[in-house]
């Protein structure tokens, strides 16, 4: 790993925890490079890596069930299913090479390319999450702080502008 900052943390239930900075997740392989997701999402811009490669990396215990997605940012934390994510989540991190601005959800945001609608489902849009700075991999279900009516899901929205 490089002396760069640290972008995003993976621990919890892996053989290999791991601290990954702009040049760890640029110098993976061509193969787990995602390019533009705007072909999935059309309001959302960036690249990254799937979400596998960085898992494949931490080395992930046979007995995880869960990825817990923190955002130490705004206090936003979602729980996925490992087995749902695991081959389909991108990990976006650059907007042409350059590092991901706050605008949008950067310096790293989750993305999953078809999301159910907000709150209809345990993989909805509101666990795209923004700033993403910790991936915990956990046997059981950990903290959720999706919005769960409509009214608190105005609100946020509301909040985040
Ligand atoms: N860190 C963080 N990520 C977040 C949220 C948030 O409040 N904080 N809102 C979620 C919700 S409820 C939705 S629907 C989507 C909205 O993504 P958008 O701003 O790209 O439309 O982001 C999700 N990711
Ligand atoms: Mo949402």
């Amino acid at each position: 790993m490089s002396d760069q900052p640290t972008l995003l943390i993976v621990d919890g239930a892996v053989a290999k925890p791991l601290r990954l900075s702009f040049d760890d997740l640029a110098g993976l392989p061509a193969a787990d490079r995602v390019d533009d997701i705007s072909r999935f999402h059309p309001n959302r811009q960036g690249s990254g890596v799937t979400l596998e490669a960085v898992l494949r990396l931490a080395e992930v215990s046979p007995e995880a069930r869960y990825i817990t997605l923190h955002a130490d940012r705004d206090d936003f934390h979602v729980p996925v299913p490992l087995q749902a994510v695991r081959a389909e989540a991108v990990i976006v991190f650059h907007l042409n090479g350059v590092p991901l601005g706050p605008k949008h959800g950067g310096p790293i945001r989750f993305i999953i390319p078809n999301p159910a609608a907000c709150h209809t489902d345990e993989l909805d849009d509101c666990a795209n999450v923004k700033y993403l700075s910790r991936m915990e991999v956990t046997t059981g279900r950990g903290r959720d702080t999706r919005p769960t009516t409509d009214a608190e899901h105005a609100a946020l929205h509301e909040k985040q502008g």
